[in-house]
């Protein structure tokens, strides 16, 4: 369900906007996530809008925020640890959409799997800087002990780069996300296709 890059905006970088989105709806990407977190809900529902209108055939995620989600339609929502418990955000949404559930350890992906998420996020991998609370990195030994226990796909989030991606996909990871290592770049699209290369993706369209 969901392989690949896994793209998220990022506001702390000044990044994300439509521009890089349609860079990476044309990299054929797995999902797209809206993260905001310095608008307000309004500024949120007005951009997650725009963004839904251009994610017609790519799966789009809303972070944190289920009321977004239900507001603009979009497929599904990214909660995190502090954010509202999965059973809770199931039952506002529903069994169609998908609800993806950032993990930091196995007893967190194993808790997530039994939860109902249809994904986990681990992270973060490696140290990164791109968020500042992001808490200690699991590495790629983390990350192995996690696939082991859970079936449903890993995003693999935090310090990736194109250096480091392929040892992360080798680990088990489904699909990753490098936001610094992607958005800092001139050509957004390009550089997403060299992680989809990682995975021999070429083609993708949400069946
Ligand atoms: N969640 C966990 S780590 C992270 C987020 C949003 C930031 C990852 O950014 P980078 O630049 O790929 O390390
Ligand atoms: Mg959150």
């Amino acid at each position: 369900m969901i392989s690949g890059y896994y793209f998220i905006t990022d506001s702390t970088l000044g990044r994300g906007g439509a521009n890089d989105v349609k860079q990476a709806i044309a990299a054929k990407v797995a999902a797209v996530q809206y993260r905001n977190k310095n608008f307000s809900s309004r500024e949120m529902l007005m951009e997650a809008l725009e963004l839904r209108k251009l994610c017609r055939k790519t799966i789009f995620l809303i972070n944190d925020r289920v009321d977004i989600a239900l507001a603009v339609d979009a497929d599904g929502v990214h909660l995190g640890q502090d954010d509202l418990p999965c059973r809770a955000a199931r039952r506002l949404l529903g069994k169609n959409k998908i609800i993806g559930l950032t993990v930091h350890s196995v007893e967190e992906a194993i808790a997530a799997q039994e939860m109902g998420a249809d994904y986990i996020g681990v992270s973060p991998i490696f140290a990164t800087l791109t968020k500042a609370d992001a808490g200690k990195s699991i590495g790629i030994k983390g990350l192995k002990k996690i696939r082991e226990q859970v079936s449903i796909p890993i995003v693999a989030i935090g310090g990736i780069n194109l250096s480091n991606a392929l040892e992360v996909i080798q680990a088990g990871a489904d699909a990753v996300c490098a936001i610094s290592a992607v958005i800092t770049k001139p050509d957004v699209c390009a550089e997403i296709k060299k992680f989809q290369a990682l995975f021999g993706i070429k083609e993708r369209t949400l069946s």
